[in-house]
C-alpha cells in the first residue's frame, strides 16, 4: 500500500493520529526527538567554533523539533521516520504542509548534518573506497567535486544547503536548496535536482555567522576538514 491510500484508508477508519509508514533505508531514517550531538561541541574546533554549534544544537534544531510535532499534532499525524513523511508534503493536510516541510526538513537536515561531521582527524580525510570511485567518475576528481560544491554553497542565496546526492541512475551530482529544503522532497525540488544526500552543508548565517561573518567560502573551506567521510560512504552505499 502506498502512503496516500494508507493515509485515506486509515484517517477513514480512526480517528486517532495516523502514523505514516516508513520505507526508505536506515541510514536516512529520522525519529520525532532532538537526538544529541555525537560529539562535544567543542569537538570542531577550531574550524567550527563551540558556542555555534551550541546554539545550533540546542536553539535551533530544537525549535524545528517542536514545531515539527506541534504541526503533526495539529494535522493529527504520527512517524517514525521524518525523512520518509517530508518526501511528499503533497500528501500532508493542506494546512500544515509549510510547517511541516519547513520544520520537518530543518529536522531531518540538522540530524543529517551532524553525523556528517566528525572531530579533525578522527576518520579519513578524504573519501575512500566506492565513493571516492564515484566521485572521481563523475566529477573528474575529489578536487572538482570540491571546488563545484563549494561554488553551490557560495551561489546560495540567502539560507539553505549545498549538497552532494546520489541520483536514481547511480550518478552523483551537486544541487543546492533554499530554506530547509532537501533533495529527497518531490515536488517542492525540480525533478533533476532529487537524489539521495550523501552529504549536506548548512549554509545559513546561524551555522557560521559568530566565527566567520559574512565569509561564508571560509566557513566552506574550513568545514571539509570535519567531513565524516565515512558516514557519507554510509550514505552513498545505503541510498
Ligand atoms: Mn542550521
Amino acid at each position: 500500500m502506498n502512503r496516500r491510500s494508507f493515509i485515506t484508508t486509515a484517517g477513514a477508519a480512526v480517528a486517532g493520529s495516523i502514523l505514516v509508514p516508513s520505507t526508505s533505508s536506515a541510514a536516512f531514517a529520522v525519529g520525532l526527538e532532538l537526538p544529541a550531538l555525537p560529539y562535544a561541541p567543542a569537538a570542531l574546533e577550531p574550524h567550527i567554533d563551540a558556542l555555534t554549534m551550541t546554539i545550533h544544537h540546542d536553539k535551533h534544531h530544537a525549535g524545528y523539533v517542536t514545531k515539527l510535532g506541534d504541526a503533526l499534532k495539529a494535522a493529527n499525524l504520527n512517524t517514525d521516520n521524518v525523512a520518509e513523511l517530508i518526501a511528499d508534503i503533497s500528501t500532508l493536510p493542506v494546512d500544515q504542509q509549510t510547517a511541516i516541510r519547513n520544520n520537518g526538513g530543518g529536522h531531518v537536515n540538522h540530524t543529517w548534518f551532524w553525523q556528517w561531521m566528525a572531530p579533525a582527524g578522527s576518520g579519513p580525510a578524504a573519501p575512500e573506497g566506492k565513493l571516492a570511485e564515484a566521485i572521481q567518475s563523475s566529477f573528474g576528481s575529489i578536487e572538482d567535486m570540491k571546488k563545484a560544491f563549494g561554488d553551490a554553497a557560495a551561489k546560495r542565496f540567502g539560507s539553505g544547503w549545498a549538497w552532494l546526492i546520489k541520483k536514481a541512475d547511480g550518478k552523483l551530482a551537486i544541487v543546492s536548496t533554499p530554506n530547509q529544503d532537501n533533495p529527497l522532497m518531490k515536488g517542492v525540488v525540480p525533478d533533476s535536482d532529487l537524489g539521495a544526500p550523501v552529504l549536506g552543508l548548512d549554509v545559513w548565517e546561524h551555522a557560521y555567522y559568530l566565527h566567520y561573518q559574512n565569509k561564508r567560502p571560509d566557513y566552506v573551506a574550513a568545514w571539509w576538514n570535519v567531513v565524516n567521510w565515512k558516514q557519507a560512504a554510509a550514505c552513498f552505499e545505503g541510498a
